[in-house]
């Protein structure tokens, strides 16, 4: 492991002027796509070409807004292409949401005739090589989000100029671990805001919910509910929900890990601790990258930010500083130099393998792969029946050992502090920070049980992904499990709103009845202990010496995720008002089934 500090650094950045064109570009099926060309006025010299494709409108890019989102690739110096896909704003065609990946050699194997947004982007950059003029034969391919999924697409069976690729918190597995679902828990507020989002309109669209969200979704129910409110007919990407709750085919050809065997670009992965959106696609898409980099270029930073938060300045998110400009420093010292690297031949690349951004200790970690395996011990952390947490295996017989709480769907748990706004609401929304708000804000409610350990008298920093192992029983026949990791700081008026905060570090969430199968869901045995065995993912973060480490479990997070009904039904996207149902918890802290966490420890450096 290696941690550096990076100073702030002076930019000297100049505007840069850029000759702006549009084209209809043809794609092998005879839909045209829409695109916008800059290309630097100040030179005639070969350059190379960075796309970005996306389903959110290009019509906005020019010189101005190329030098303000792009400052440090605009000096650079590229041609920047920017495209929409299929049936969106200016381009030909249906948008299909996360458009699966066809099988490329079998033209008829789908119902798609053989198209997919690989298949787009290949044909894109052929014609950008022919009909851009003064083009140096390479292309890049970046973006955030759904142009993230976007830019890795472009790099499976990619056109030969494609030569390099940044995916940067790209959706990767949309019922896994993305945007609409999270083992199976399905993100009501989300999925059903961002469908409106998208198939309303041709154009991005806002959802109409006005007031409380959770109000809002508590009075629909369930997806059947929400629909009937909305007035906007049942959405594509709403039918799918309804069609295919469980991980069947229908989510398994939208995800994108089975085909990155078929990436041989040079790829620089990006993703955000506190990403509300895509925290899983970037490490996910990195762990099926990596046994078959024989080169060594696959990268991947993970830095400090929420969704996309190092495309801005970053030296803080929501009330926590990281006394850095993180995203800048990001821009300059690893985007634009990996791009000039394999797009330009020029020196200034000195990336390994992974850049971490430490919190806690707020500096630059680098290490050989992700997660570093050198100097790391695991260590379970139990969750003791007595709401400590401690290193040492409990003792205690099933019968006295556990912690109880009453989930009641009827009065859920908030998943940020009311009232919610849509996600997306054109006056702003606490969406984009409640990853990190302070859990105090959840009061004292007896649905949500805690452990903490006692004040910290050394550090203790996690470098890894973490995983919740817990043993648990309902007295219902399904329920959710969810788990934070929580940082909770010292009460210290010189830490300013940081003062006894208490910061989520990780969380996730479980739907108990895909404990054995994703496929194939299965009711819970009631007041049976069952093991629910789930990743919590990465984390690089120090809890600091006076700190302490807190653990909560709750069964709702509420309107982000549906509500369980607790008794198990074949459908949740249909459950009717009387399937919800109150369920007992108990979550075990015995010898015979010791509920923990298990930690990735590293040594200090
Ligand atoms: N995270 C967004 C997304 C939602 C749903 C599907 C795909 C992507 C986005 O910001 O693009």
């Amino acid at each position: 492991m290696k941690a550096t500090r990076v100073g702030d650094q002076p930019q000297h950045n100049h505007f840069r002027s850029y000759d702006r064109h549009e084209a209809m570009i043809p794609m092998r099926d005879g839909v045209r796509l829409h695109a916008v060309m800059l290309r630097p006025t100040d030179t005639n010299q070969p350059l190379p070409i960075l796309m970005q494709r996306t389903p959110y409108g290009v019509d906005e890019f020019n010189s101005n807004s190329i030098n303000a989102r792009y400052t440090e690739l605009a000096q650079g110096g590229y041609i920047f292409v920017m495209e929409d896909i299929r049936g969106r704003y200016g381009s030909e065609g249906k948008f299909v949401m996360n458009r699966p990946v066809v099988d490329h050699h079998d033209p008829n194997s789908s119902d798609l005739n053989g198209i997919d947004e690989t298949t787009d982007a290949y044909d894109t950059v052929a014609w950008l090589m022919k009909n851009v003029a003064n083009n140096n034969g390479r292309v890049g391919v970046m973006g955030i989000s759904y142009p993230g999924f976007l830019a890795i697409e472009s790099g499976i069976d990619a056109n030969p100029a494609v030569k390099a690729i940044s995916p940067q918190a790209p959706m990767t597995d949309l019922w896994i671990g993305d945007d609409f679902f999270h083992n199976g828990a399905w993100r009501q507020s989300y999925g059903y805001d961002y469908a409106i989002g998208l198939e309303t309109s041709k154009e991005n669209a806002f959802s109409k919910i006005n007031g409380d969200a959770y109000d809002f979704f508590l009075d629909a129910g369930s997806l059947s509910g929400d629909i009937k409110k909305s007035g906007f007919g049942v959405l594509p990407t709403w039918q799918g929900f309804i069609d295919h709750p469980g991980y069947d085919h229908y989510w398994q050809i939208r995800a994108v890990e089975s085909h990155l065997t078929k990436v041989t670009v040079p790829t620089l992965e990006v993703g955000g601790w506190w990403d509300q959106e895509d925290m899983w696609g970037p490490q996910a898409e990195y762990a099926a990258l990596e046994p078959h980099d024989k080169n060594g270029e696959v990268f991947i930073v993970l830095g400090p930010w929420n969704h996309g938060q190092w495309a801005r300045t970053t030296r803080s998110l929501g009330e926590v500083n990281f006394g850095a400009s993180t995203g800048d420093q990001f821009r300059a010292q690893i985007e634009a130099p990996f791009f000039a690297h394999y797009l330009k031949d020029e020196g200034g690349f000195d990336l390994k393998d992974t850049a971490s951004f430490q919190t806690g200790t707020n500096r630059w970690m680098h290490y050989n792969q992700w997660p570093p395996k050198e100097g790391v011990t695991t260590r379970d952390l139990y969750l003791d029946a007595d709401g400590s947490l401690s290193f040492t295996k409990p003792a205690g017989n099933d019968a006295t050992a556990f912690t109880t709480y009453t989930s009641d769907p009827a009065n859920p748990v908030p998943y940020r502090k009311r009232p919610i706004e849509a996600t997306y609401a054109p006056t702003g929304s606490g969406w984009y920070t409640w990853l990190v708000q302070d859990q105090k804000f959840l009061g004292k409610r007896n649905d949500v049980a805690i452990w903490t350990s006692s004040v910290l008298d050394q550090p203790v920093t996690i470098t890894g992904d973490i995983v919740a192992d817990l043993f648990a029983s309902t007295s219902g026949t399904d329920s959710d499990w969810i788990v934070k990791v929580i940082d909770v700081y010292p009460d210290d008026p010189s830490l300013g709103k940081m003062s006894g905060a208490q910061l989520m570090i990780v969380d996730e969430i479980f739907r108990g009845r895909y404990r054995k199968s994703y496929e194939r869901p299965e009711p819970i045995p009631a007041n049976h202990p069952e093991e629910f065995k789930f990743s919590l993912h990465g984390a690089d973060h120090a809890f600091l010496k006076d700190h302490r480490i807190m653990v909560q479990v709750q069964s709702t997070w509420f309107p982000l995720y549906d509500r369980n009904p607790q008794t198990f039904v074949p459908n949740i996207m249909t459950a009717a008002p009387s399937d919800y149902k109150s369920a007992t918890q108990h979550i075990y802290g015995s010898a015979e089934h010791p509920s923990h966490i298990i930690l990735p420890v590293a040594a200090e450096n």
